[in-house]
């Protein structure tokens, strides 16, 4: 943990964190309800994630409002096994030596562990996700020093899909003169990136983790389609709580 933190290591991979039978059974439980939800439009999560709510207030309400029923929800769907969210809670809790929590933004829960359905021809081009760049002047939140992305592929892609991320940090500084260019530190020409990177095909099952503050993208999902537990974990020092959101 303290080597992908400190960028010392590019990505960890848990084979079978979340046993496969177990999350066939969770991802058709989700796709259901992502069809449910979306009443014949294309609805491509349950919930947004902080990024899509934090310029709306009415969505950034109902956010926060989720925080704790998406736990329960996740682990209604989940049963009589255990939810693959609560499991990740526990063994980052055990990890790490100041344990893990949810994140607080000014003194309120944040969801952790939202559904991404990646659907055939959907990609996520090379981005950084780094909270304290976005976050606005009122929003507290603690002092976070480095930004994990951890995933649980419950369903993966045919083809196509593979997560890659490559050695290159845009620093703080560097964005500030890409912000406009690039908000939300998203849509990075790969010919910025260096040649080489890393591509991770993700199995049912596994857990990966990788630093966000390292550019990284999802490749176009070619055929079928994956659908992901995703969320974020924040480090502010060995004995501070991991804060973990989405
Ligand atoms: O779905 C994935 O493989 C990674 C998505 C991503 O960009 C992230 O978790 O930060
Ligand atoms: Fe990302």
């Amino acid at each position: 943990m303290t080597k992908l933190f400190d960028g010392e290591v590019i990505a960890v991979r848990v084979p079978q964190f979340y046993d496969p039978l177990y999350c066939k059974s969770l991802a058709d439980a989700l796709y259901r309800a992502i069809e449910e939800a979306a009443k014949g439009s294309i609805y491509e999560s349950d919930i947004d994630s902080f990024w899509n709510v934090m310029d709306d207030a009415e969505r950034r309400e109902s956010y926060f409002a989720m925080a704790l029923p998406l736990q329960e929800k996740l682990r209604a769907l989940s049963a009589p096994h255990p939810s693959p969210i609560d499991l990740l809670r526990l063994a980052l809790d055990e990890a790490w030596p100041g344990g893990a929590s949810l994140m607080t933004m000014s003194g309120r829960k944040m969801p952790f562990g939202i559904t991404r359905l990646w659907r055939t021809d959907s990609e996520a081009l090379p981005h950084q996700d780094i909270l304290w760049r976005e976050v606005k002047e009122a929003d507290d939140i603690p002092p976070l020093v480095s930004q994990l992305g951890v995933n649980v592929y419950l369903d993966t892609a045919d083809e196509g899909g593979q997560l890659e991320t490559w050695d290159r940090v845009i620093s703080d500084e560097e964005y500030e003169q890409l912000r406009d260019k690039y908000p939300g530190s998203y849509g990075y020409p790969r010919s910025m990136l260096p040649e080489d990177s890393l591509l991770i095909a993700p199995e049912v099952g596994d857990l990966v983790l990788v630093n966000t503050l390292r550019a990284h993208a999802v490749r176009k999902i070619e055929q079928g389609r994956r659908i992901t537990l995703s969320g974020f974990v924040g480090s502010a020092g060995t004995d501070q709580p991991l804060r973990c959101w989405s």
